[in-house]
């Protein structure tokens, strides 16, 4: 009812740049992140900007009611974070119909380059490849790997699967990934699958998990069962969120490819501009890079998120 009241407050008003987000959840500390960079934005603008925010608790169902009652409330601009690639067709296309643009914010959404106006982040594929070569590093190219995927069906996780496999198999043909399965980007779950990992498979050397929080609950899995992460099991894994800053610090992590989350400020601008009925690029790049143990302790106390 509030969002509702506010909504059409601005829109009365004319001036106001209304955005309605549809968020996944709040599955990783990288999505913690991504949201208090938008709502920090949204509340830094208030003069200039409204922001109509929906949690979707990992829903696609949730994520698409959330979009249609964006476009009934005549938002300017629709964000959306789709938790998984497929099956937006008909709601963009609905969009479309009421003239609303659709800003895909950190995943892809497999629809036509009609049906959405801009695609801001990072390129999963690259990430895959760059945590791939630095496992090979940390094991001499060789040994055992297990992988914890993220969401199935997650443009985030199907693409970092096939960075990070290809370029094992086309440059290290003496490391063997031996399982991979779905933790879902969570830190519990990443636990439960590490556990079941070290029950079924002797001489794992090393985790490569898609996102850091997975790779946290795997640590917690690893010392459980008397191991030591970062020492007899290498640990690389993406996003760059602090507690992988602390746990390679304290020697227990190995590398994180970092995935940048602060993606506010870029959503809004962004907005503003199809609004004012500007071009955009099809695909606002964000720029990664690499974090090994040695820098974490140094960078640490600058980390942002
Ligand atoms: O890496 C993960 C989150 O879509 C890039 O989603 C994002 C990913 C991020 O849950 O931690």
């Amino acid at each position: 009812k509030t969002e509702e009241t506010t909504a059409k407050t601005a829109e009365a008003s004319g001036e106001k740049l209304v955005v309605g987000f549809a968020q996944i959840g709040q599955e990783s500390g990288w999505r913690d992140a991504e949201t208090l960079s938008i709502q920090t934005y949204a509340a830094e603008n208030g003069d200039k900007v409204e922001l109509l925010f929906a949690d979707a608790q990992q829903k696609q169902e949730n994520q698409i009611k959330a979009i249609k009652n964006f476009i009934e409330q005549g938002v300017d601009v629709i964000g959306l974070a789709p938790v998984v690639e497929t099956g937006w067709d008909q709601v963009f296309a609905e969009a479309k119909e009421a003239g609303i643009p659709v800003v895909l914010l950190d995943r892809r959404a497999d629809v036509s380059e009609d049906l959405f106006a801009t695609f801001i982040g990072s390129d999963f594929i690259e990430e895959g490849k760059m945590a791939a070569k630095e496992m090979a590093k940390l094991l001499g190219e060789k040994g055992k790997i297990v992988e914890l995927e993220g969401t199935v069906g997650a443009s985030a996780a199907t693409d970092r699967k096939t960075g990070f496999d290809d370029e094992i198999k086309a440059s290290y043909p003496n490391i063997e990934i031996v399982a991979s399965q779905t933790g879902d980007f969570t830190r519990a779950q990443g636990k439960e699958v590490m556990e079941s990992f070290l029950k079924s498979n002797k001489d794992i050397k090393g985790v490569y998990a898609h996102n850091d929080d997975m790779a946290l609950g795997a640590i917690e899995a690893i010392k459980e069962a008397g191991l030591k992460p970062g020492e007899d099991i290498k640990i690389v894994s993406i996003d760059g969120v602090r507690g992988i800053f602390e746990a390679m610090a304290a020697g227990e992590a190995n590398c994180t490819v970092e995935c940048n989350p602060l993606l506010g400020p870029l959503l809004f601008e962004t907005a503003a501009k199809l609004k004012a009925g500007q071009s955009v690029d099809k695909w606002v790049k964000s720029v990664d890079g690499v974090f090994t143990a040695d820098m974490a302790a140094k960078v640490l106390p600058d980390r942002k998120y």
